[in-house]
């Protein structure tokens, strides 16, 4: 006889009584694992919830509008071995037996307690990373591979618009960027009719008192030129590519947070002429030695490990400012977020208490997360709580960039491509490899000397990491 099992709201990052916005999967329907079966969307992110394992639908237990929360019931699934042996056509799938939950006290049937999957798709922007999101199969494409979701909420945070789909698309159509429109509904939603009231009011000159269209609108509160309307066909063939959902919503934390942090980037350069030595040398011992296998010690771990040392002896840099913008709110813990690029877009995994970690472990973590981060596999709780962002390119080249600040966060170092340099000792030139650092920083917070102190003593770390230790 069949055993239809529970697919649960995973771990959601904290979120509670999440509303249903998409039901994507009805009775009878075979899902693949992973497969997802509903998007939940809160006012910081959009989340899929997968299926946890392959089957056949047999009872869907919301619907839009609905609320969930980590551990929420949101199908009944016959795993696939057990549907395959008893097929049933989507008619009469309503009618299979079902694993209820007792109603009364709402307690899990006993097989499918403690029972976790993982979110796979998250356009979440728990606290502050900035968020992107979810480029979903078209129906019907093909469920073997998992969905292409994302989120790359990594560049700063904000405010997600809170909308159905219906209304994204709705807005879309007519131009309307949906973080300038206030909505009217339950909790803040957005709804048709705001679309509509926005239009009206953009038409009658109103929008432009809406700010935050740095680049495309007309330039809002900040009183822009209109962005340039240019027929480039006039000029040779051209195509048009639409921007990725994610591309979108980083690109309007990215514009946000430039336009209002006062960003100065301070340069400086590293001497890591001993530290890589010691970390291609330690590479070398665990390839020979007993860790045969260990995890790779990366630059990027070390660096962290002095972000560490760096944070702990300038506390501003560890820090937010409160939505007031009027009081520090300074941090004891230390969690720092590395970018990745994956090819879903940019996204920023937080390694927590990086202050309790050696490097060993940091470099163990940032491996994990950076493979978790390309397979599109992150969670909210993967990339909430940062205090401080480190964006190295140096794998890649450049001698120097200016990183955005990932808002809230005050500051984000950027690394480039180290070289050797001929450096002077005093007496005569002699080759040292060079790190060239970038830390941009909120100047509201920061002040200039703060800065350059900061990173004199970040590249005075990295040049004799037993620094760290005192
Ligand atoms: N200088 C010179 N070489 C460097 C280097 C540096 N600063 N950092 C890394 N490298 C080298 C490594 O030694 C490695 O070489 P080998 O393969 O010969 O050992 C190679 O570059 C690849 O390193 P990596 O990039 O895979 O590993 P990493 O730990 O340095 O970086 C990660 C991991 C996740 C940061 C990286 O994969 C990534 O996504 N980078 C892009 C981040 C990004 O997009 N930032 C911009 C965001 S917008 O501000």
């Amino acid at each position: 006889m069949a055993s239809p099992q529970e697919a649960r709201v995973p771990d959601i990052g904290g979120f509670d009584d999440v509303p249903v916005i998409e039901v994507l999967v009805s009775v009878g329907e075979s899902v693949a694992k992973d497969q997802s079966l509903i998007t939940l969307e809160s006012d910081k992110a959009t989340m899929e919830v997968p299926a946890p394992f392959a089957g056949v639908v047999r009872e869907v237990k919301v619907k839009v509008g609905d609320t969930l929360s980590e551990g929420g019931v949101v199908a009944l699934i016959e795993p696939a071995e057990e549907a395959a042996a008893q097929p049933t056509p989507p008619a009469a799938a309503e009618e299979a037996p079902r694993a209820q939950p007792d109603a009364g006290t709402g307690e899990r049937p006993a097989a499918e307690t403690g029972t976790r999957v993982e979110p796979v798709a998250v356009a979440a922007k728990p606290d502050n990373i900035a968020q992107a999101s979810i480029d979903r199969e078209p129906a019907g494409a093909t469920q073997a591979a998992p969905p292409r979701v994302l989120d790359a909420d990594a560049v700063m945070p904000d405010k997600v618009p809170y909308a159905s789909p219906a209304v994204r698309v709705f807005a879309r159509e007519l131009g309307v960027d949906l973080l300038q429109v206030t909505g009217s509904a339950r909790g803040g939603r957005i709804s048709r009719e705001d679309v509509q009231q926005f239009v009206k009011s953009a038409l009658a000159g109103g929008a432009a008192a809406g700010g935050g269209a740095v680049a495309g609108g007309g330039g809002g509160g900040l009183n822009l030129l209109p962005w340039p309307k240019v027929d480039f066909s006039k000029f040779g063939e051209v195509e048009e590519q639409p921007l990725t959902r994610i591309q979108k919503i980083s690109g309007a934390n990215l514009a946000r947070n430039w336009a209002m942090i006062p960003h100065v980037t301070q340069h400086d350069d590293a001497d890591i002429t001993g530290l890589e030595a010691l970390r291609v040398e330690l590479n070398r011992e665990n390839e020979r030695g007993a860790d045969k296998g260990a995890v790779k010690l990366t630059m990027l771990a070390f660096i962290m490990k002095a972000a560490v040392s760096a944070l702990q002896k300038y506390p501003q840099f560890n820090a937010s400012l409160d939505a007031s913008g009027e009081t520090l709110i300074l941090k004891k813990y230390v969690h720092i977020g590395f970018a990745a690029d994956t090819p879903n877009g940019l996204v920023v995994p937080v390694v927590r208490d990086c202050d309790r970690k050696g490097v060993m472990q940091i470099a163990q973590e940032t491996s994990a997360l950076a493979k978790k981060a390309r397979e599109g596999k992150l969670g909210p709780a993967d990339m909430s709580g940062g205090c401080f962002s480190i964006s190295s390119l140096g794998g890649i080249g450049g001698t120097s960039f200016t990183p955005i600040v990932n808002a809230p966060e005050v500051a984000i170092l950027g690394v480039s491509k180290s070289a050797m340099k001929p450096v002077w000792n005093g007496e005569k030139f002699k080759p040292r490899l060079v790190l060239p650092l970038s830390l941009s920083y909120d100047h509201r917070v920061i002040d200039g000397a703060a800065a350059a102190r900061f990173t004199a003593y970040f590249a005075q770390l990295l040049g004799d990491m037993r620094r760290a230790m005192l």
